[in-house]
């Protein structure tokens, strides 16, 4: 059977593809009954605001329903416990353990919101399968519907094999973390995530490919397919398209005369459940911001605290995410009272990672630090804002948009040069947007909103995918189109010692070398960017032989051509920018240089 299919492609109509959603059931409630498991018994709510996110199974028993208002909320269930779900700190930190349990698996993994993950288990099941009497593999957790007749492509065979995988997963979720799930198994994203809550909560179901059309048909709204966004339903239902089985019978044709040709044959498409799009491994965030918004602000000395505050705030993420930031963005929304509307502006400056220190492979600032980044911030606020003028802002953000690369690898030079930094495979990210919002609306989205994993005042972040979550879906989307709305790629660097992570020592010093040697832009083409942090920043490293991030004991130890030759790279920016833009990856070692070290001579 395993040989029949190995002639599939990727094609979704071969359902070559084995594809696993999970859901945690009442996400944030969990994660506080998990903190505090009194609260199991009782019924729970999330409050943010005045409204109750969600809520406990317990409580959804009285009638509890998700973005309920409080008042109406208390009115139905009198003893429901409310509690404060306004910070996301935890319930962002249980998510990644999640998604850092799902990647045990070697599977791509992607992360959709803060609850919700797609796997793509295709190889692994072609793997399990060898060894495998398939004709006995059981399917865990309940199906859609019995499969009548078997597909001649295996699917069905796979597809319980998938099940036994999400099995795994979810059990596996639950003894390291606690959290029960729910699990939608199918050959494509778009029923894998759509059957998931049919048996919720702590549950899982698989869909075969021959129901997709009959399932799909049970959805009342068009709204409901994932990809489909607010302003796609409001044409199709201008259309008197209204559900899923108008669309399965409206005709292409039609569609065409509404969409792009290529729109209407994917609108079709997810109508009777096709969906080739990919799993795509989640990396990092491109850049990590925080906004606080508010009814108006004219003071600068309340802009000043705004800011210190917003920093205090972000400082806590940069720690969580690891990386040590190069560049700082300043985003204002600035009230026009003469005509009633507000925009958004923002620069950015770039800034010295000498700034953050590495202490037991943690990433701290010190009081020193956390000045020289007000400094630089409130340097932008005044080239943003003309202090001789009246200003009124209604929102500030802060964002840290570009991160450097730690190289790491357990053979690494640069580990042995590198103070205090804990081994971790080299990420390089190239997702330039959360992903995880894509949607088929056609409406342009404002860019400003666009690239940050920024989180209102409130730090409000629900899961991307019901009507209610428009707003949010709109704030994080990239771009409309699905195509470029979906550019999540992770490329992990080889860890091997080569000469491309010699490079990368001369390279750290380097990016602030050349940045210091770059004449400072004039301020009408300096738009987004300011170097003059920087350029102070990288003064006051200069004045050292080797760069802050070595250790000197190591260094010293190094024989003393390995000084020598290390030091010329740190040193010579021309040497560097040749190896900057010739291709990277050449991997062999020249002569009479440090590789010869490491490269055994043959
Ligand atoms: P479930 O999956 O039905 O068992 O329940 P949840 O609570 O996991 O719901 P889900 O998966 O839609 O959302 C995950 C978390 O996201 C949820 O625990 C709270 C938050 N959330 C969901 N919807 C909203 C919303 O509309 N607004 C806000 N602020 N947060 C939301
Ligand atoms: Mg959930």
């Amino acid at each position: 059977m395993e040989s029949g299919c190995s002639h599939y492609n990727d094609a979704d109509s071969e359902h070559s593809r084995c594809i696993i959603h999970i859901d945690v059931d009442c996400f944030y409630a969990q994660v506080e009954m998990v903190r505090n498991p009194e609260l199991r018994s009782v019924p729970l709510g999330i409050q943010q605001k005045n409204i109750v996110v969600t809520s406990n199974y317990e409580a959804r028993k009285y009638g509890i329903q998700k973005c309920m208002l409080v008042t109406d909320a208390l009115k139905v269930c009198p003893n429901l416990k409310l509690v404060n779900g306004e910070d996301l700190h935890n319930y962002r930190t249980a998510s990644n353990k999640i998604f850092a349990v799902l990647q045990c698996w070697k599977c791509p993994v992607e992360k959709l919101g803060m609850d919700e993950n797609y796997i793509d288990v295709t190889n692994l099941v072609q793997e399990k399968m060898k060894s495998l009497n398939v004709s006995n593999v059981t399917l865990s957790g309940h199906a859609y519907s019995e499969p009548s007749i078997d597909c001649p492509c295996g699917c069905h065979t796979r597809l319980r094999v998938t099940s036994q995988i999400a099995s795994e997963m979810r059990k596996k979720i639950f003894e390291d973390l606690s959290f029960t799930t729910c699990a939608g198994i199918a050959h494509n994203k778009l029923l894998a995530k759509l059957i998931c809550p049919q048996n919720k909560p702590n549950d899982q179901t698989t869909i075969f490919p021959e129901h997709g059309t009959s399932f799909m048909s049970t959805l009342d709204s068009v709204r409901s397919i994932p990809s489909i966004g607010s302003k796609t339903t409001e044409a199709l239902i201008s259309q008197n398209i209204v559900t899923v089985s108008d669309l399965q019978e409206a005709s292409l044709d039609v569609l065409k005369k509404h969409f792009s040709s290529d729109m209407a044959v994917r609108l079709k498409g997810l109508s009777v459940g096709e969906d080739n799009t990919p799993v795509k491994q989640t990396g990092k965030p491109q850049s990590i911001g925080l906004e606080d918004s508010f009814k108006i602000v004219s003071v600068r000395s309340e802009v000043e605290d705004k800011f210190t505050a917003l920093l205090q705030r972000l400082l806590v993420l940069v720690r969580e995410d690891g990386r040590i930031p190069v560049s700082l963005r300043v985003t204002l929304r600035k009230k026009d009272a003469k005509r009633l509307s507000s925009h958004r502006e923002s620069r950015q400056s770039q800034i010295s990672p000498s700034i953050f220190a590495l202490s037991n492979g943690a990433l701290t600032v010190t009081d020193a630090g956390q000045q020289k980044l007000m400094n630089i911030i409130m340097r932008l606020f005044n080239k943003l804002i003309d202090l001789s003028k009246p200003f009124h802002l209604t929102l500030v953000g802060l964002a840290f948009t570009k991160f450097q690369e730690r190289m790491t690898g357990r053979g690494s030079i640069v580990n042995y040069l590198m103070n205090d930094i804990s081994v971790q495979s080299v990420l390089n990210l190239q997702n330039e947007c959360d992903t995880s919002a894509s949607s088929m609306d056609y409406s342009a989205v404002s860019p400003s909103s666009s690239t940050t994993t920024d989180l209102s005042d409130a730090e409000v972040e629900p899961s991307p995918k019901k009507p209610k979550k428009v707003n949010w879906i709109a704030k994080r989307r990239c771009l409309s189109k699905e195509e470029v709305a979906s550019p999540s790629k992770l490329k992990v660097g080889e860890l091997r010692l080569n000469s491309k992570e010699l490079e990368k020592v001369s390279e750290l010093r380097l990016n602030s070398r050349d940045r210091s040697l770059t004449p400072r832009a004039s301020p009408a083409k300096d738009n987004l960017s300011d170097t003059s942090d920087s350029m102070r920043d990288c003064e006051e490293r200069s004045c050292d032989d080797c760069p802050s991030y070595v250790d000197k004991e190591v260094f010293s130890a190094l024989p003393d051509n390995m000084q020598k030759e290390l030091k010329a790279m740190w040193k010579n920016p021309s040497t560097s920018e040749v190896q900057r833009s010739s291709p990277r990856t050449t991997n062999k070692a020249k002569p009479n240089t440090i590789m010869k070290y490491f490269v055994p001579h043959k």
